[in-house]
């Protein structure tokens, strides 16, 4: 559960705080912003805050395959975004790293370029709850783990607490993970419209996906209606899967709150339900038609 202390991620008497700060050179910045540009924790800094995590970022090269950069049960201490390279994630069931063979416990996941891993322990003030390890010479940048909670903590946090339990009612996401639900929170943008607005317009190339948080609307085809959408519902999806035209324009019915999920995060987030996507059917169903009788 969330402790006080991580709610409140300052403690009192650190006006004295300065954040870390390491130089870096001009090559060095220039592939941070990279790795930093599909990170979405970074999406919602301003500029003041961007730069102080710049600032305090370090480079930790990684040699070879086979490097423990972070153990289940360990203390956290760092939060780490990959440039190159490849990590594979384990949990032991035992929640900490056993010795001998198999001490690693199970692979449940693995992350490469922009990606990023060690948030969890640094949020909750809690054991790592996972080891991760290379699986090739890569490259990662540290950020530790007060300017962590100082700067990132609080959007993040903010977001993956406000979205977790809409996500959890969406259909479409209930075979994911919590943990999978939680990197899409992060990578989601509320966006409100008014009555009679238009989302997507027909014909348009496609740059986002969106999930309908409240409010009602309906798809339409040559300006007639063909679906319409209740909380829950998804939409957007056809354009990115296919890189086709958007082939309906969706339009509000009541005031709409959605969230967007841009097309990398799209991408990176929801292979896993990619088939369900497909499955989808989209003929026309005149018994739903709002002008059958
Ligand atoms: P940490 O600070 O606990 C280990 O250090 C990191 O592995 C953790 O933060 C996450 O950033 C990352 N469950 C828990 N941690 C995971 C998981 C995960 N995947 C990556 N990490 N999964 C749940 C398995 C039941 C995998 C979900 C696909």
């Amino acid at each position: 559960s969330v402790s006080a202390e991580s709610l409140n991620p300052t403690s009192a008497g650190d006006e004295s705080w300065s954040p870390p700060y390491h130089p870096k050179t001009d090559d060095q910045l220039a592939r941070l912003r990279t790795a930093v540009s599909g990170n979405f924790l970074f999406s919602h800094l301003d500029d003041d805050q961007f730069k102080t995590v710049l600032d305090a970022l370090v480079e930790k090269p990684i040699p070879a395959k086979d490097i423990k950069v972070i153990s289940q049960g360990d203390a956290g201490d760092y939060f780490y975004i990959v440039e190159n390279g490849h990590f594979d994630i384990y949990i032991h069931p035992s929640g900490s790293v056993q010795p001998g063979p198999g001490g690693l416990g199970n692979k449940v996941s693995s992350t490469g370029p922009g990606g990023s891993f060690g948030e969890l322990a640094l949020m909750y003030n809690a054991p790592r709850a996972a080891t991760v390890i290379s699986t090739e010479k890569s490259t990662l940048w540290g950020l530790d783990r007060i300017t962590f909670r100082r700067i990132l903590m609080d959007s993040a946090f903010q977001r993956r607490r406000m979205y977790e339990a809409f996500l959890e009612e969406v259909p479409l996401l209930s075979s994911l993970k919590p943990y999978e639900r939680a990197k899409i929170a992060d990578a989601l943008d509320a966006i409100k419209f008014p009555a009679g607005a238009t989302i997507i317009t027909e014909g348009d190339p496609g740059d986002a996906f969106y999930l309908l948080e409240s409010g009602e609307a309906e798809a339409l085809k040559s300006g007639v209606s063909v679906k319409e959408y209740h909380r829950g519902d998804y939409f957007g999806e056809l354009a990115l899967l296919d890189e086709k035209p958007r082939a309906a324009s969706i339009v509000t019915k009541t005031e709409v709150k959605v969230a967007r999920l841009g097309r990398d995060g799209f991408k990176r987030l929801l292979g896993p339900v990619e088939e369900i996507m497909r499955r989808t059917e989209y003929q026309f169903d005149a018994s739903k038609s709002p002008t059958a009788s």
